[in-house]
């Protein structure tokens, strides 16, 4: 078991928003594929890290969207709905790739139109997507260190596009995954997995999650789906990390083999392994991430404001 008491709780923040981008940008290319065509590709997850396709990663939504939910985190300490819905209208941009509901709710947001009302009823019951679980992680650093309140605010963070309840809750397992990797020193997973499935108020989550607890064999992680849902993605994201907790270049490798949705899985399964591992992200990524006005650097920064605010919030009590 690998101790992770030398970590600063700066370098987790950092590993979790590179891991989050990284895995975006790297699952990207791949997003809609079959498992089999990428398979036919490369012999294993360290096959596909060792040789990535070729040029720049360039992220996609759900880094862009997680950056509003951290900003907004670093402005007000706490989800604050008008705050975090004016972040997302002013980094949105299309060609980033958004899910077909999600879309129209943000284009509403920027153009000042109702989109409380989209996000209620664009789909009956709202979405069910995991595009609320893809953004939230900066809320499982944020509230680290008090599960009640980072579950609370991650339902917060979900509600300005996702109100369907299996939407909402797959944000609040995702970021509890990421606060409690960001806190743990040496993984066990039976505990890992009982704190998470025990905190579930729906089986479409708990039954998955128990069951990830006996995953030991890589070819069975497909078994927890590869959709667009938040109920047949979030569970596979924790699932990955938990397969390779010792390495993030497994768990995102093994998230992007699964084909379907790879971005946000991976998204999801690297922003968890970033917070237990901290820097571990390999140089020949981090380095062909994009690094323009919200890229590398600018995550870099907004980690290290990230965890001021948390540190703020500890030492004030709020
Ligand atoms: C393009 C029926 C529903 C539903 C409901 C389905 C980006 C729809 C990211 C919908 C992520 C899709 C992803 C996604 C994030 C949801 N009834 N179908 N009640 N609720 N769906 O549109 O932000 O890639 O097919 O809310 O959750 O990389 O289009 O977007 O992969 O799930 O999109 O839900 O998507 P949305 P999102
Ligand atoms: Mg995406
Ligand atoms: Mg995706």
């Amino acid at each position: 078991m690998i101790d992770k008491s030398q970590l600063t709780i700066e370098s987790r923040f950092e590993g979790c928003l590179l891991g989050l981008a990284v895995g975006d940008a790297l699952g990207a290319p791949f997003e809609g594929k079959p498992a089999d065509d990428i398979t036919r590709q490369y012999r294993n997850a360290q096959d596909l890290i060792e040789n990535p396709p070729p040029g720049e990663l360039w992220y996609t939504d759900d880094t862009q969207m997680a950056i509003g939910v951290a900003e907004s985190l670093v402005k007000c300490g706490r989800i604050n709905e008008r705050e975090l819905c004016k972040r997302f209208a002013a980094n949105y941009l299309p060609q980033r790739g958004y899910g077909a509901g999600a879309k129209v709710v943000l284009e509403a947001m920027v153009d000042g139109r109702d989109h409380k009302a989209l996000a209620a009823n664009h789909f009956p019951g709202g979405s069910f997507g995991n595009g609320a679980a893809m953004r939230v992680a900066p809320v499982g650093l944020m509230f680290r260190h008090n599960q009640k309140q980072l579950w609370q605010e991650a339902r917060l963070s979900a509600l300005p596009t996702h109100v369907h309840p299996l939407g909402i809750e797959g944000a609040q397992v995702l970021a509890l995954a990421v606060g409690i990797a960001s806190t743990t020193e040496a993984f066990d997973r039976d505990e890992f997995f009982t704190n998470l499935s025990d905190k579930c108020n729906s089986l479409e989550y708990s039954g998955p999650l128990r069951r990830a607890a006996q995953l030991s064999d890589v070819r069975n992680l497909a078994l927890f789906g590869n959709g667009i849902e938040a109920t047949s993605s979030v569970v596979t994201a924790i699932a990955a990390f938990g397969l390779s907790p010792y390495s993030y270049e497994e768990t995102i490798g093994n998230a992007i083999l699964l084909g379907g949705d790879t971005d946000t899985i991976a998204a999801m399964a690297g922003a968890i392994s970033g917070a237990y591992l901290g820097p571990a992200i390999p140089n020949h990524l981090l380095e062909n991430l994009e690094d323009r006005e919200q890229g590398k650097t600018y995550l870099e920064t907004l980690a290290s404001k990230l965890c001021a605010a948390h540190e703020k919030i500890t030492k004030t009590g709020q």
